[in-house]
């Protein structure tokens, strides 16, 4: 065998080890290796049957996603899991924990399932851009139906042993510690002949109902807008009604390399590492996070009470401090509305939700009850007085070496820092709302922050199941700086004469989760207005500045809160419908400017805002706030509802090409120089024939 498949033979049975870590991933030496071993089960004089599993903690991770865009190497998956299916002697998969993509692919070639309580399955290719390339989408709905196999493949989601059961995937579920016995046990008894189960594969060909597929069809194109993987996946699916195994494969495997080929194949494979590289800092290699055990919040609004809960949910104990205890309690009741909406949401278990409520939380007033926390979050008022204030009292509670983070979304994290007496303890963590629900965590690092404090923010990320990304201090460090560049894009397109309702059109249509009037309608029309009225005393005086959302202000159209913003939000349409008012309103403050409008198309509409994204992300990185490309378009997937499968602003720019970025740009600028000004990475990038990919390579901090 590969020394990442191991075979052992017990009492009659064959036992293959799959250990390929961190996820036992079917690289080329797996995939050798299971060949490999299941002709020598066959061989085997000593071996009745076979059983499959994994070593550690993951079955398979799924397919070796390293590989992807390769050449590819034989032996392929597909063979390998036709092996282990034609196998003269029975195989039985011993699912002992996440088994994912190929992994569970390689589960549906055996003979039999079982697996550990806490296993997991689930067919997430979607996610990549590509469809299930191993035979899922043929033997899945051989096994258990097309209907619940499409609901599996378009949605990536992962089943947990007990649902998978429920469904026939799994013949049975034990207790992990006595999930390989078992399997022994079932293989020997599968050995003598007491049992002959029927591969997947050998089952009769599944069918649906043409009308209902075509609902499927509908709800899936509609669920998954301007994505290509799931609809080919239920072509491969409706392949598996039509033809024989065989054919089957041939037509799934068409289809996977069809989409190995496409740009939203790369993008989503490059958000995948994207997400995992942020993490992957110099500063911090090799620095050992101080552990952690207790969280102390300040401030039980939204925010704080939304990182409370995040705390408590991810086993941490929580003590959240308020000036009253009236507040207190208040946040206490909202944390308890969160717990419950993420028990409803299958995100908590009822008895996690009480222990939290009765051990892990407490709501209480006075500092004092900091005194032991480990990382103190101040989530308070955003002055930067107040803010001070807070950090100056900690000073004189917080234990040594406690981390001191401010929730600030864009105050200066130095300033801050030097309120303190010990400002290297001091950090920025910018959580998003709703703090227990968005992943994106920014880890503002000040210019005395030390390194142990920088780890420890990583490691609070990743238990708290986040992802976290490193930004430097500045006005709204990585995400908000580059969102109110673009934003004002929008305004200007709006006072130009694109009603806000096509920009929103045309920016949905491009992929983005909302336009940017709807996005200041959730938000509230009062908080840009305030984010306006502090700006305007430091804005530069060539920038051009729209005042049209303060209109809506005054007349106390503050958005969905008030049922009314750029939006109307009633009984007819709680989603919001357009505003005839407001285009009154628009056409009103364009005479008053002397703007004659014109139209832009959705396409236009797209290229200013995406341009001037790039070109605001582009400073963003010269200026160091961001360590890498890759870091930015993971902030603007996991906090700006950017397209997953554009893979981000400058992934999506290098793909549209960056001469093509400084062309628009620079046409753009002859209307308004200022805000067009290219950024000067981006023309040295163009002038050299560069990407903003090659920069991904290690962080640039020492
Ligand atoms: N291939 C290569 N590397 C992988 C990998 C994979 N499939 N999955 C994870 N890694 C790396 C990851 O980059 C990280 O590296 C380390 O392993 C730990 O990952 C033919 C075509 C399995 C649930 O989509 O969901 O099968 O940062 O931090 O939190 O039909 O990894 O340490 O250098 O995520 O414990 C389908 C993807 C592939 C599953 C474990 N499978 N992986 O989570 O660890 S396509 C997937 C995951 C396919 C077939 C098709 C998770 C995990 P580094 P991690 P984790």
């Amino acid at each position: 065998m590969t020394d990442t498949v191991g075979y052992a033979v017990r009492d009659n049975v064959a036992v293959i080890t799959i250990a390929n870590p961190p996820v036992n991933a079917t690289s080329q030496q797996v995939r050798t290796g299971l060949m490999a071993a299941i002709e020598r089960v066959e061989a085997d004089p000593e071996a009745g049957a076979a059983v499959i599993t994994g070593a550690g903690r993951i079955f398979v991770g799924g397919a070796d996603i390293t590989e992807f865009g390769k050449a590819p190497l034989e032996p392929y998956l597909p063979d390998v899991v036709n092996r282990i299916e034609e196998c003269t002697k029975p195989v039985v998969a011993a699912v002992n924990g996440a088994a994912l993509g190929g992994g569970f692919e390689i589960a549906l070639g055996a003979h039999v399932r079982m697996a550990a309580h806490t296993a997991r399955v689930g067919l997430p290719e979607v996610t990549l851009g590509l469809i299930p390339g191993a035979g899922g989408t043929q033997r899945l709905p051989r096994l258990i139906g097309v209907g619940a196999a499409i609901d599996i493949i378009t949605s990536g989601r992962q089943l947990s042993a007990q649902e998978a059961k429920k469904l026939g995937i799994f013949d049975d579920v034990v207790e992990a510690d006595d999930l390989l016995n078992a399997a022994t046990a079932k293989a020997r008894s599968l050995a003598s002949g007491e049992d002959s189960p029927r591969p997947c594969g050998q089952r009769p060909r599944p069918s649906i109902d043409p009308k209902e597929l075509e609902a499927v069809r509908k709800k899936t194109a509609a669920r998954h807008k301007g994505q290509i993987a799931q609809l080919a996946a239920i072509d491969a699916v409706e392949a598996s009604t039509r033809l024989d195994l065989k054919d089957g494969l041939v037509e799934e495997r068409s289809i996977f390399l069809t989409l190995m080929e496409t740009p939203q194949r790369a993008a989503l494979i490059h958000a995948f590492f994207a997400e995992r590289r942020a993490a992957q800092l110099p500063e911090i290699a090799g620095v050992e996070p101080p552990p952690f055990a207790e969280i102390g919040i300040i401030g039980g609004g939204t925010m704080g009470a939304g990182i409370a809960t995040a705390a408590a949910m991810a086993g941490l104990s929580v003590v959240l401090v308020e000036r009253e205890a009236e507040f207190a309690d208040k946040a206490r009741q909202t944390i308890a509305r969160n717990l419950a909406g993420a028990v409803e949401r299958n995100k908590l278990s009822q008895e996690a939700h009480g222990r939290i409520l009765n051990e892990r939380l407490k709501t209480v007033v006075g500092y004092d009850a900091l005194s032991n926390a480990d990382i103190i979050i101040e989530a308070v008022f955003e002055s930067m007085d107040v803010k001070k204030d807070v950090f100056n009292r900690l000073d004189t509670v917080a234990k040594a070496g406690a981390t001191l983070a401010t929730n600030t979304s864009y105050l200066d994290v130095n300033e801050i820092a030097l309120a303190t007496g010990r400002p290297q303890d001091v950090l920025g963590l910018h959580f998003f709302s709703p703090a227990h629900i968005m992943r994106l965590l920014e880890i503002v690092v000040a210019d005395r922050t030390d390194r142990r404090h920088v780890a420890r923010a990583f490691a609070l990320a990743k238990r708290l199941g986040k992802v976290g990304v490193r930004a430097g201090v500045c006005d709204g460090f990585i995400g908000n700086r580059i969102m109110s560049h673009y934003r004002l894009a929008a305004d200007y397109m709006m006072m130009d004469g694109a009603s806000p309702y096509e920009i929103d059109a045309a920016l949905t249509d491009f992929g983005f989760a909302m336009g940017p009037f709807q996005v200041a309608d959730l938000a509230g029309i009062d908080i840009g207005y305030a984010a306006r009225q502090r700006k305007a005393a430091t804005r530069d005086p060539r920038e051009r500045s729209v005042d049209f959302a303060d209109t809506l202000y005054h007349k106390g159209w503050l958005g969905q809160k008030t049922g009314r913003g750029f939006y109307v939000y009633d009984g007819e349409s709680p989603k919001g419908r357009p505003d005839p008012e407001v285009l009154d309103l628009l056409s009103e403050a364009r005479r008053e400017a002397g703007i004659e409008p014109r139209s832009f198309t959705a396409g236009e509409i797209q290229r200013r805002y995406m341009a001037a994204m790039i070109n605001e992300a582009a400073r963003v990185l010269a200026d160091g706030i961001a360590q890498r490309p890759s870091d930015i378009d993971v902030v603007l997937l996991f906090g700006y509802g950017f397209p997953r499968w554009r893979g981000g602003p400058l992934h999506y720019a290098d793909a549209y090409g960056l001469e093509n970025v400084l062309v628009d740009i620079r046409k753009f600028a002859a209307e308004d120089p200022f805000y067009w000004s290219p950024a000067v990475l981006l023309e040295e990038l163009v002038a050299e024939n560069r990407s903003f990919s090659g920069l991904n390579d290690d962080s640039q901090v020492s």
